[in-house]
């Protein structure tokens, strides 16, 4: 399967709004890569993926979890954490890629996880300052974006956590674990 094909079927996974958020993950993801120093098309191969699942009834996203047997826990937290680990299962089984480093991005786009790699980063930043997003404080993160990856995604996973927060809910662990973990390392 090329490219184009592999493009049909994951526009076909999603509405509209939804797929030209995937193109906005793309483009962004690829933008990084070149500015970071990662593999451009690893980049964007995570990015075509990443939300594959998104609009999946959510016993079919937590039912291809338990199929993967990795990532169990994340079923007892917030239903819109499962579409990251469901694609990355996907991914792998459907679209046999075999590239961990592309699956892990797809697996912990949502989440964070510690010691984050180069590509997951990227991706998880795409994801939050793609050009089709529009919540309060994306300026701010397309501005750190210029100078530190780093710096970014801690915003971006604390913008998330505050608004969590607010709403009184319940905040995935490992969450929590990538935003102290881009803390210690950014006081090193
Ligand atoms: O799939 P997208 O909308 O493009 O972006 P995403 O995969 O980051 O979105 C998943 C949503 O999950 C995000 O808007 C916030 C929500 N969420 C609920 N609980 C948690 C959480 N996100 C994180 N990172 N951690 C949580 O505990
Ligand atoms: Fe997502
Ligand atoms: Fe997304």
């Amino acid at each position: 399967m090329n490219r184009e094909q592999l493009i049909e079927i994951v526009r076909e996974q999603m509405p509209e709004k939804r797929w030209q958020h995937t193109l906005g993950v793309m483009e962004t993801s690829v933008r990084l890569a070149e500015q970071y120093g990662a593999d451009p098309a690893k980049a964007e191969l995570a990015a075509i993926l990443h939300d594959y699942c998104k609009y999946w009834q959510v016993d079919e996203q937590a039912e291809v979890v338990r199929e993967s047997g990795r990532d169990l826990e994340v079923l007892e937290y917030d239903k819109q954490l499962w579409h990251a680990p469901a694609a990355a299962w996907i991914a792998e089984e459907t679209f046999q890629i075999e590239d961990e480093d592309i699956l892990n991005a797809i697996r912990y786009h949502t989440s964070g996880r510690p010691n984050m790699s180069l590509l997951e980063k990227i991706v998880g930043l795409a994801d939050y300052i793609e050009p089709g997003r529009d919540f309060p404080g994306v300026e701010r993160l397309r501005e750190l974006a210029a100078t530190s990856l780093d710096e970014a995604l801690l915003a971006g996973f604390e913008g998330t956590i505050r608004v969590l927060l607010d709403q009184r809910k319940i905040v995935y662990p490992l969450t929590l674990l990538t935003r102290n973990d881009l803390v210690a390392k950014l006081n090193m």
